[in-house]
């Protein structure tokens, strides 16, 4: 399809909320409707997965194309200059009008807050739930109700108000579905007769991993405090049921934010649809990572498993994307800005280090397509979470990953070493990540080619260290 109309672009992005809690993903624990209308009028991306599992920095490379050590937000520690150059900077000075709404978590203050953007209205911080304050182009106050209905509030009076003869871009993020996980009143008491489904790792006793995954303070039935679940655990429990009734506490109230978020896109889609918008308009849903539900016994982020390192990824532009396409082609947190860019046939900058989707969204992947993807995990033993630094690469088939056992100077990064570790998963037969072949001989092979594609691709993106 020949089509040179610039589109707008509304890219939704949550936080912390994984692709198996969207039920375009299967979900075995909740329904999405609103988001599955576009999964199921657009494209859902199976294989998107982010470079670095935890909030700012995978913010700080959806808003520059660049990995971590390019865009210098490694870790929770480090603030965005924003003075660099992103997608916002490159589409506004093409004509667009761009605004950013909701979650920002890349600093504040001069060089820190959010640039190149007409309207900027944000959180402070991680912000709150309920009766948020708020930052408006500089200005602080609190505004009164739900953070998510807020959000989509103002990103829908921004369209409403936009120059209608330019296009636009604005990006809708959520501070749901991310801790302490408060629900809002209209979904406060969904899921309350019913036991949510554990999840097939429920148990993992980590026997089959690094000692990295012992250390890890992300454990449902002992890590989890008050201000999480809401009221201290009935007395009397044994150690299984204390897990499992830590469990139903977190992930009821990690679903009800959920519910929250799916109502409103479900409004912003109606308001497009109202507009006459929809034809020439990529709505994207994504989340800034995946989160641990449950598996192997944790809450979380931050590791490069499964479970973490997935973005759901789903995409409609009726004029490029054919309604209900599926794809398990390879897409990267990096790649979002070049794609956007791709539509709006502008030129792809030089300091972008990602590909553009736009041909996987048309049906047309290239033959030599990547196969394979570069992750790395900077926040070395952070206090909290205690999980050592990693880095490595992922296939369609196998995973391999390196605990290397250092700060490395890092922000946020604790400054303990470790005896440096290796993994190796075999996807196919091991889906789940239950159990660690890099010691067994029939996989030597394996780990020879897994290393010389991690330090390819180590190289490729320019991180030395
Ligand atoms: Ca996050």
């Amino acid at each position: 399809m020949v089509d040179n109309k610039q589109p707008n672009i509304v890219f939704i992005m949550s936080d912390d909320h994984a692709a198996h809690a969207m039920s375009c993903y299967d979900s075995k624990i909740n329904e999405t409707p609103n988001l599955d209308r576009i999964a199921n009028e657009g494209m859902r991306f199976d294989n998107c997965f982010c470079t670095n599992s935890i909030c700012a920095p995978s913010r700080a490379t959806i808003l520059t194309g660049q990995y971590n050590h390019e865009n210098g937000v490694r870790t929770l520690g480090d603030t965005f200059d924003s003075r660099k150059p992103t997608i916002q900077r490159e589409l506004r000075e093409n004509g667009y009008q761009t605004a950013l709404i909701g979650k920002w978590h890349l600093g504040h203050g001069d060089h820190h807050d959010p640039a190149d953007f007409d309207y900027w209205h944000i959180f402070p911080g991680q912000g709150d739930y309920h009766d948020p304050f708020m930052i408006e182009m500089g200005e602080e106050k609190q505004v009164q109700g739900y953070a998510t209905d807020i959000v989509t509030d103002m990103s829908i009076d921004w369209i409403d108000k936009r120059d209608k003869d330019r296009p636009f871009m604005l990006m809708c993020h959520h501070k749901a579905p991310h801790r302490p996980w408060d629900p809002d009143e209209k979904h406060q008491h969904l899921y309350e007769d019913i036991d949510i489904p554990e999840p097939e790792t429920f148990h993992d006793d980590y026997s089959g991993k690094a000692n990295a995954a012992k250390e890890a303070k992300m454990r449902i039935e002992r890590d989890l405090g008050l201000r999480d679940v809401k009221e201290e655990p009935p007395e009397g429990l044994s150690v299984g049921e204390l897990k499992s009734w830590y469990y139903q506490r977190y992930i009821k109230d990690y679903l009800r934010c959920i519910a929250s978020i799916d109502d409103n896109v479900g409004r912003l889609l109606d308001y497009l649809d109202e507009e006459g918008l929809t034809e020439d308009t990529i709505i994207v849903y994504t989340s800034d990572q995946g989160f641990f539900l449950g598996d192997h016994g944790w809450y979380d982020k931050r590791f490069m498993y499964e479970e973490s390192l997935r973005m759901p990824f789903i995409v409609r532009y009726p004029r490029a994307i054919e309604a209900g396409s599926t794809t398990k082609d390879f897409a990267l947190n990096v790649d979002f800005p070049e794609t956007f860019l791709d539509f709006a046939n502008i030129e792809i900058p030089k300091y972008m280090q990602g590909t553009s989707l736009r041909p996987v969204m048309e049906g047309k992947t290239p033959d030599n397509w990547q196969k394979s993807m570069y992750y790395r995990y900077w926040e070395h033993l952070s206090v909290e979470h205690r999980v050592g630094a990693h880095y490595g690469v992922r296939t369609h088939q196998y995973k391999l990953i390196y605990y290397y056992g250092e700060a490395l100077g890092a922000a946020d990064a604790v400054d303990e070493s470790r005896t440096p570790e290796w993994e190796l998963f075999d996807l196919e037969k091991d889906p789940y990540e239950m159990q660690s072949v890099y010691h067994d001989p029939a996989y030597v092979d394996v780990v020879t080619e897994m290393k010389e594609e991690l330090y390819r691709l180590k190289g490729a993106v320019g991180d030395v260290d």
